[in-house]
């Protein structure tokens, strides 16, 4: 069994910051001590020297869509590469979505997800399952999936037609979720008003797409998300906001968690970085089209989702990610290219998740906005307690699985898409000068980033069959 020790660094986890040196025996954590405190590098096999960096616990996406077929098109990066990228990017462990379609049964969604995912991760991964159609068969279908390991399912309030559940199925969803323990995540936008909006400004001939950002206004996420936490209210069962973007929104649930509800959300770093403004480059905005939209007066949202971060109104920070190549994809064309007559054929979704572990550093510890340890509570630890994955995942201690990162506080430099991983030809935050990196990664103790190079191998990542809940009152 391979030995590893990473020593002379600083072990952050979301309640310690310790100098501490790190032994790894095969997948695990076996021993925490301070240095010169033991002869361990005697018998090992490798060892990591941490000294100057922080050594932290692997980040953890819980909201990914490697591969997903969307707006007639499909998500650039396979579960291969995007999770390649993700081990670039300091994490370790995704969750993605698998998809139920309509008049399909929602385990055959998650077969075929698992089919997608096998054989071909980077890093350990996890699936919910997005309920697109609810039927007497597909409720009781949550309880199969459950015993799979999947404990959260997801739903629509936006896109008619597609994925989107009226509040009576949203309603019975939540109700098989509070008899069989499992958390309802929420797409938390009013997509029947959204499309009206959306046919009045194509008739107006407003066809841009900073007219994308404009039709979906943050008070129909306000809206929304009031309306699904009420439901969840009435049916008893935890609910979570997914990728939130809004004042209007994030005033919903700090009200319902005051009242002491199960309630929790989640923001992603392009509503901490960028704004309405990004859409409005002419047709380039189309590289920054998704939903929920990047606001208009960013910075006040911005600093209102930093403070919820700050405060634990939010608990985590995802991605969301889900690219569509600008330029020629080898298989699927132009992608971002689709919505050229009308922002409503714009796929939705952006690339992030090689970016999120070094952009949160930088706005939230290198600037200032959050603690050290609260920066791998939000990234790492709470996403692996709110899905059912603590302490295997999420912190560094004695029995927890080895993946672990070095990072460097000091480092800087810049992101840009001739150096990043993800199969996705632009960037989001291409030119964004920003500090801290990661410098070293390791995946159940196989060190997977080292000296600039991927050592992993597709296939290496595990299927998670994952618990209920653990962040509950
Ligand atoms: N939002 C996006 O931007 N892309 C994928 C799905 C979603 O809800
Ligand atoms: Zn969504
Ligand atoms: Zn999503």
């Amino acid at each position: 069994m391979p030995r590893s020790v990473i020593k002379g660094g600083t072990v952050v986890t979301s309640t310690e910051q310790m100098l501490s040196d790190v032994l790894i025996d095969d997948e695990k954590i076996a021993a925490l001590a301070a240095p010169d405190s033991h002869d361990w590098e005697a018998g090992a096999d490798k060892v990591i020297d941490a000294t100057g960096k922080y050594v932290i616990p692997g980040g953890i996406d819980v909201h990914t869509h490697m591969e997903l077929p969307f707006g007639g098109t499909k998500a650039a990066d396979t579960f291969e590469t995007g999770t390649r990228a993700a081990a670039w990017g300091g994490t370790t462990t995704i969750i993605d979505f698998a998809v139920q379609a309509k008049e399909q049964n929602l385990m055959d969604g998650f077969e075929a997800w698992m089919g997608k995912a096998d054989g071909n991760c980077a890093i350990d991964y996890g699936f919910h399952l997005i309920v697109g159609d609810v039927t007497d068969q597909s409720l009781k279908e949550m309880d199969i999936a459950f015993d799979e390991g999947v404990t959260s399912f997801k739903m629509f309030m936006a896109y008619p037609g597609v994925f989107y559940s009226t509040d009576g199925e949203i309603f019975r969803a939540m109700q098989k979720a509070t008899e069989n323990g499992s958390t309802i995540m929420m797409h938390a936008e009013n997509g029947i008003a959204i499309d009206v909006l959306v046919e009045q400004a194509l008739a107006r001939g407003d066809t841009d797409p900073i007219y994308h950002g404009l039709t979906r206004p943050p008070i129909l996420e306000g809206e929304a998300t009031h309306r699904a936490i009420k439901l969840a209210e009435l049916a008893g069962c935890p609910i979570y906001i997914v990728h939130m973007s809004a004042t209007e929104a994030l005033l919903e649930l700090t009200m319902a968690r005051d009242d002491g509800q199960n309630a929790f959300g989640e923001t992603c770093p392009q509503y901490l970085f960028l704004s309405l403004d990004d859409l409005g480059n002419g047709y380039e905005g189309a590289k920054f089209v998704c939903s929920p939209p990047m606001r208009d007066r960013a910075e006040e949202h911005q600093e209102a989702l930093w403070k919820g971060l700050a405060t634990n109104d939010l608990q985590i920070v995802s991605t969301d990610h889900c690219p569509f190549c600008w330029g020629d994809h080898p298989e699927f064309g132009t992608q971002k290219q689709l919505g050229r007559d009308s922002f409503a054929s714009i796929p939705n979704g952006l690339p992030g998740v090689e970016n999120r572990m070094e952009l949160i550093y930088h706005g939230g510890v290198h600037e200032g906005r959050l603690g050290l340890n609260r920066y791998v509570e939000v990234t790492s630890t709470t996403p692996a307690k709110m899905f059912g994955l603590y302490p295997q995942k999420g912190t560094i201690a004695v029995g927890s699985d080895a993946d672990v990162v070095v990072f460097d506080p000091d480092e800087v430099h810049t992101l840009s898409a001739e150096t990043h991983h993800m199969w996705v030809d632009y960037s989001c935050y291409e030119g964004l000068e920003i500090t801290g990196k990661v410098e070293t990664v390791l995946s159940r103790g196989k060190t997977i980033i080292e000296d600039g190079a991927y050592h992993g191998s597709a296939g290496d990542g595990r299927y998670l069959r994952r618990g209920t809940n653990q962040y509950l009152i």
